[in-house]
């Protein structure tokens, strides 16, 4: 009898320890959660603008554009203001043109910097934004 609660004792024990190794695992492991933020193409009040203009979020965010008012819009990176050049500024830039309202496009941003994009048919407009990565 002896025997056997010393060897129940030692087992719960153990079970104790693993259960604190697993807990700490899972802690650590548990990755930051990546955000998806929402950039409408064309002010609520009809204005050619992109809003928010200028969004800050952190690397490994998700933005996506949502056609709002004012469409045709798209979103195009100009490779001289994005980190990493014509290959990044092509991956981002969303060439189809929005014409309804709610269509969207969306784009993850891994590397830290300023990424500055505009709409094609209405850049002349002033239909700029920048995305800042942290
Ligand atoms: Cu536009």
């Amino acid at each position: 009898m002896t025997f056997i609660n010393r060897a129940l004792r030692a087992m719960g024990a153990l079970l104790v320890a693993a259960a604190l190794v697993f807990a700490g695992t899972v802690f650590n492991a548990a990755p930051a959660y990546a955000t998806d933020y929402q950039v409408k193409m064309g002010s609520d009040a009809g204005l050619l603008a992109f809003e928010p203009a200028t969004l800050t979020i952190k690397a490994g965010d998700t933005v996506t554009w949502v056609n709002n008012k004012m469409a045709p819009h798209n979103v195009i990176f100009d490779a001289a203001q994005v980190p990493g050049g014509k290959d990044v500024a092509d991956a981002l830039s969303q060439e189809q043109l929005t014409f309804s309202p709610g269509e969207s496009y969306s784009s993850k941003f891994t590397e830290p910097g300023e990424y500055s994009y505009f709409c094609a048919p209405h850049r002349g407009a002033g239909m700029v934004g920048k995305i800042i990565v942290e």
